[in-house]
């Protein structure tokens, strides 16, 4: 089992005792015995096999706990969590999924109105008979019905790519271990840098198909396998994840990497070009179209023009290589027959990080922390954009708090500048909340004091749609405001975005030289690569930002970059990748 696997169980088991009533101590205890879990860079398999350390050393984690780690990691079992599954009905874990029902309010639809299943709430929310419960009205029942839908939708329980990742990198290592492996890649949505993924995919160059299937059948996560041929597997994986194995001959390596990367829709494109030249492509080569392909002959010398690498397939088809973040089936086949396909952004070219909290509100990590990490990882330039103030829930600033941080900000960045050149700049910044009858949650004459302002929407989200996208609007005209954070406010699988109108919030931030964030945090990633692609082309600036409530946190830069590169984006595109003094005269001060 993993960390997220042994945080996911915690967090389940918190659920389904807050379900029963129960104590709340004990709710408590488990998650945040699976957040110290998940948060953990080494694996607490690790920890526990180390002689010389204990897991109680863990913040959260007592004996008791300890034990419950144990058990999982030696069975992948808890009994605990069987025995609660086995009083609650199963439809509480489909019901939790639905955005805004937590495990109290699902016990008081399934007690006073025995509701068994989605439909059976979607009937109840259309007969008024929800908004009559105790604690529920109109208005919650109205959003339970929107999002009904949500957690109905499939795709909102694929993995998060950033879980995909850790498991991918893990899957690597272990193929890698194996002799007979002569060149591996992973595949699929999670090659496409995909918000979520599916299932993984592996393409495998080897002679020895029967040795690296068993390798992945042997892999300590394989739970089960699920279909075996002569050079494809599937297996089950940690999480319940299904990996798809395939393995071909050198021959082959670029075509089948090719194909399995996809997408299909891409795929199907590809083939259509390559038909007009008279080819033909699989996952096994390019060749040319005389002659009828049958199993025999699609390997036959002398057909075959193209499978090697990837960079052959396309150029047999008259085109550069596209860059697998772009290969969604929308305009990047004309691009790469016009030599006219972006230069995408690239991690290297990130010079600043411009929103970040800190212990003042909801950060885990104190300023100077933040600082000191942020110059090993060697960025120039960050924001300090804690919580304003009507973010009480996270002891948002008051103007008092702000202006005293600021001074610390403004002492930090002397002492840096001690010896001369500094080796980062630290900006006075602030999230400001865009309030829900509008207007910021702080005045004019503090903002006109910060280096840097992101402004959010964190409250009334289920507004109509003119009245958010006029909140938003009246914040990227506030000539304070740099840049709007995460514009739609989604939670990928967990909350869909809100009703805003984003044609509109791109044309305002170009009037006026607001920046658009794409927030880099793996369950948010907004603005997504339409939207991205569209501001890029109305000439809006992105800033890619990690919004890192911990010095953990800066890891995501590069789930953001994924999104830039999937919109298309160039360095140029992105503000942060600018010097200080190049992105303060981007600023619209
Ligand atoms: P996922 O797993 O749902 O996140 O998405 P993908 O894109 O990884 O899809 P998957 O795993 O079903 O297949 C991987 C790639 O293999 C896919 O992007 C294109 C290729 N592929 C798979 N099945 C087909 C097919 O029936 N036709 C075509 N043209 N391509 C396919
Ligand atoms: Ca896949
Ligand atoms: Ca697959
Ligand atoms: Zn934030």
């Amino acid at each position: 089992m993993t960390n997220a696997d042994i945080a996911a169980t915690f967090e389940q088991v918190a659920d389904l005792l807050e379900y029963q009533g129960g104590n709340v101590f004990r709710v408590r205890a488990y998650r945040n015995a699976a957040r110290t879990i998940d948060g953990l860079v080494e694996s607490v398999a690790a920890v526990r096999a180390d002689p010389k350390r204990s897991l109680t050393d863990l913040e959260g984690i007592g004996a008791d706990l300890a034990d419950k780690i144990g058990t999982l990691l030696d069975t992948a079992e808890l009994p605990l969590l069987a025995e609660l599954r086995k009083s609650v009905p199963s439809v509480v874990f489909d019901l939790m999924r639905i955005p805004g029902l937590g495990p109290k309010k699902v016990k008081l639809l399934v007690d006073a109105l025995g509701i068994d299943s989605f439909e059976s709430l979607e009937t109840a929310c259309r007969e008024g008979r929800v908004a009559a419960v105790k604690g529920f009205g109109a208005k919650t029942q109205s959003a339970i019905l929107g999002n009904i839908g949500f957690a109905k939708n499939p795709d909102h329980t694929r993995l998060l790519w950033q879980e995909a990742d850790a498991i991918m990198q893990d899957l690597l290592g272990w193929m890698r271990g194996c002799p007979e492996v002569r060149q591996i890649e992973g595949a699929g949505s999670w090659r496409r840098g995909r918000e979520t993924v599916g299932d993984l995919d592996l393409v495998v160059e080897s002679g020895e198909p029967t040795a690296v299937m068993d390798r992945l059948c042997g892999w300590k996560e394989t739970s089960a396998v699920l279909l075996r041929g002569d050079t494809k597997t599937s297996v089950r994986g940690p999480q319940g994840v299904q990996i798809d194995l395939r393995v071909v001959d050198h021959r082959s390596f670029g075509a089948a990497l090719q194909y399995f990367t996809g997408s299909k829709e891409h795929n199907v494109g590809l083939r259509s070009l390559a038909r007009e030249r008279g080819l033909t492509i699989n996952e096994y080569g390019v060749y040319e179209l005389t002659s009828e392909l049958t199993d025999d002959t699609k390997s036959a010398k002398g057909l075959c023009v193209a499978g090697a690498t990837e960079q052959d397939v396309y150029k047999a088809a008259g085109l550069s290589w596209v860059s697998p973040e772009l290969r969604e089936g929308r305009d990047e086949l004309t691009a790469a027959a016009h030599g006219e396909l972006p230069h995408l952004v690239e991690l290297g070219d990130i010079c600043g990080d411009l929103h970040m909290h800190t212990t003042a509100t909801d950060g885990e990590d104190t300023l100077a922390e933040m600082v000191r990490v942020a110059i090993s990882r060697g960025l120039h330039y960050i924001a300090i954009t804690d919580h304003g103030q009507r973010v009480t829930m996270a002891r948002g600033l008051d103007a008092r708090r702000l202006l005293t941080q600021w001074e610390q900000i403004d002492r930090l960045n002397e002492s840096l500048a001690e010896d001369g050149r500094p080796p980062i700049v630290v900006l006075k910044g602030i999230e400001v909340d865009m309030l829900e009858k509008g207007g910021l949650d702080l005045p004019d004459d503090v903002l006109s004091q910060a280096d840097w302002v992101v402004a959010s929407l964190h409250y009334g989200q289920n507004q109509p749609r003119d009245r958010i996208t006029a909140r938003i609007i009246e914040a990227i005209e506030n000539p304070h405001v740099s840049v709007i954070g995460h514009p739609t406010g989604r939670l990928l699988n967990r909350r869909p975005p809100y009703d805003v109108d984003i044609e509109a919030v791109i044309a305002a931030a170009q009037r006026t030289g607001t920046f658009l964030e794409i927030n880099a945090n793996p369950w948010r990633l907004d603005l997504n690569e339409h939207h991205a692609a569209a501001a890029k082309k109305a000439g809006v600036k992105i800033v890619i930002s990690t919004d890192a409530h911990s010095t953990q946190g800066f890891d995501v830069m590069r789930c953001g970059v994924l999104q830039a590169r999937r919109a298309g984006l160039e360095a140029g595109d992105v503000a942060n990748t600018r010097t200080l003094a190049e992105l303060r005269k981007l600023m619209k001060r």
